[in-house]
Parts: C-alpha cells; sequence; structure tokens
C-alpha cells in the first residue's frame, strides 16, 4: 500500500470520528431549557434517529463491561425516594404486595408481582450509564427481559410504543408521575430488562426499587425507575404533555440514542 493511500485513509477515519463525536456530543452537554435550544435539539434528534437507524443494525448490541469495571459507587439521580404514600407504604413491606399491571394494547393485561418476575429467566448485564447531566457509571443489573413479558401478555398489531407509568409524583402535589416510552425495535431488543439487582443486591431504592427499566443504547433519563404499569398503545400524544417522557415534555429529546 502506498504511503498516500494510507494517509488519505487514516484522514478519512478522522473524519468519520469527527463526524461520530459530533454526532454523540448532542448527548454529553447538559441541556439547556431555554426555546432556541429545544427547537435545535428537535432537529438534531430526528436527524440522530435517522442516522442511528440508518447505520447501525437493528440489533446492535451496547457495550458489555467485566465485573472488575464496575464503578465503586453507583449513585442516584432524579428521584431517590418516592414522595408517595402507596409506595412508601409498599416499600416497608419489601415491595411484599408490589404488582407490575401489564396493559393498554396487549390481548391479555396481567399483573406480575415481584415473585412472578423473578422467576422468569433472567439476564445480566454489565453497562455504563450515561446520564445527559454529564456523569456516568458502570454497573451490572439482573432482570428480566422486556420481550419476555410482553410475549405473555401478547401485543395487539396497532401496539406501537410502551409507557412505563412511574411511582414517583414530580410535583410537591403529589401530581405528574414521571413516565417514559420506548418503540416496540427497543422493547425487543435483547438488552432492553426490567432490572430488580444492582451490583448482585436487590435494586435500592435509590436506583429504582423494586424494578426499573434498563435501555442501554440510549441515556439515563429515558431508565424509568419504580415501574408500576406498562401501557402498551398506539400514539402517546394523549399521555400527560403528548411528548413520550416527564423530560421530553419538557423540552428533552424522545430518542436519546448514545
Ligand atoms: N421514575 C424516575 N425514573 C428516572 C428518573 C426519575 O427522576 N424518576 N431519573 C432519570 C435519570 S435523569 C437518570 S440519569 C436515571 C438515574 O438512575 P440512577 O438513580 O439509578 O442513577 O434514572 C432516570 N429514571
Ligand atoms: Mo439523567
Amino acid at each position: 500500500m502506498s504511503k498516500n493511500i494510507r494517509l488519505s485513509r487514516r484522514n478519512l477515519l478522522v473524519q468519520l470520528c469527527v463526524g461520530a463525536c459530533a454526532l454523540t456530543l448532542g448527548g454529553c452537554r447538559k441541556l439547556s431549557e431555554s426555546a432556541w435550544f429545544t427547537r435545535i435539539l428537535s432537529f438534531g434528534e430526528k436527524a440522530t434517529y435517522k442516522t442511528q437507524r440508518l447505520f447501525l443494525p437493528r440489533k446492535a448490541m451496547a457495550q458489555e463491561f467485566l465485573e472488575t469495571e464496575r464503578s465503586p459507587h453507583f449513585r442516584s439521580n432524579g428521584t431517590s425516594l418516592p414522595k408517595s404514600k402507596t409506595y412508601k407504604t409498599m416499600a416497608d413491606r419489601g415491595f411484599a404486595d408490589y404488582r407490575l399491571e401489564v396493559g393498554g394494547l396487549v390481548e391479555h393485561p396481567s399483573g406480575f408481582s415481584l415473585a412472578d418476575i423473578r422467576a422468569l429467566p433472567s439476564r445480566t448485564q454489565t453497562t455504563r450509564h450515561d446520564c445527559v447531566e454529564g456523569w456516568s457509571a458502570v454497573g451490572t443489573w439482573k432482570g428480566v427481559r422486556l420481550s419476555t413479558l410482553l410475549e405473555m401478555v401478547h401485543p395487539k398489531p396497532h401496539a406501537r410504543f410502551v409507557v412505563f407509568h412511574c411511582a414517583d409524583p414530580m410535583k410537591g402535589d403529589g401530581s405528574s408521575p414521571y413516565y417514559e416510552s420506548i418503540d416496540m425495535e427497543d422493547a425487543f431488543h435483547p438488552q432492553t430488562i426490567l432490572a430488580y439487582a444492582l451490583n448482585d443486591m436487590p435494586l435500592p431504592i435509590a436506583n429504582g426499587a423494586p424494578l426499573r427499566l434498563r435501555l442501554e443504547r440510549q441515556l439515563g433519563y429515558k431508565m424509568a425507575k419504580y415501574v408500576m404499569r406498562i401501557e402498551l398503545v398506539e400514539d402517546f400524544s394523549k399521555i400527560a404533555g403528548g411528548k413520550g417522557g416527564y423530560w421530553e415534555d419538557r423540552g428533552y429529546e424522545w430518542y436519546a440514542g448514545i
């Protein structure tokens, strides 16, 4: 191979890297809530969603790490203890009467206790969590694949999104519970799990006990903690602010790919 070809190849690689960094940079910066930023964001969001759908194979896996690479401490962010009486009572009883409701556009709406969920086949994965506020942490998560639960309830053909309703009210008056949504492609991704353990211990309350979503190819705010109810829908425009998530209703991108 001539020197020239090697050089130009290197150049191309550098350019590809710069391009890739530019694509992910949006996810590294703390989001401003200003109107102009939100407008730019929603343009970038469409571009990122399309670019990722174009270049990444549909089932591309997020990087997994060794257990020895775990962060010494997996911090908590956002809610660390839901301010709801029902939740606190449930937590005091060790979540013995917790039931995950799965309904909406499904043939068999169902409820699952934690024991039911723990009895299903599990998946364990050590992954890096990236928060939009600029911190990351590596942790080992164990849980049930979301696809396993969905296959049990039989989604109807027109179900397009999975909505996660959480226990934590985001307003002082107890209203505006945290919520999130993902599409069916991410819902059936093998690394999309509902986790009940972190670093070989039962999931701490600070990290979303008894059950939290892990969605390894998107940013932290997509990974709903304290999941109480899962609803399959054709469209989320009638739920809360209509943008598919608590932070999305406040200007964050719906597809937060890393
Ligand atoms: N129900 C709920 N889920 C949530 C949040 C929240 O405040 N409430 N915060 C999100 C954000 S911004 C991040 S970065 C992660 C933090 O997860 P951790 O507390 O396990 O670090 O949870 C996400 N899921
Ligand atoms: Mo976050």
